[in-house]
């Protein structure tokens, strides 16, 4: 399983934070995301099928593209 860590710049309020935890949660492999109003940052874990490209790609669609 992999984890990363990163800011999503675009985070302004809690409903962010939640579209982001259902749309990323929603994606096969993930096991586990969570998102912080306040940091704006991401933790995200998954496992095959998932990879840091579709998760990426993801956040990118919803409007949400990670920093770095
Ligand atoms: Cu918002």
């Amino acid at each position: 399983m992999e984890t990363k860590t990163f800011q999503a710049p675009a985070i302004h309020c809690g409903h962010c934070t939640k579209a982001i935890q259902t749309e990323v949660g929603e994606l096969a492999g993930v096991t586990a995301v969570s998102a912080d109003v306040d940091t704006k940052q991401v933790t995200v874990s998954w496992e095959q099928p998932a990879s840091w490209d579709t998760i990426k790609n993801l956040l990118e669609e919803i409007g949400y593209p990670p920093a770095s």
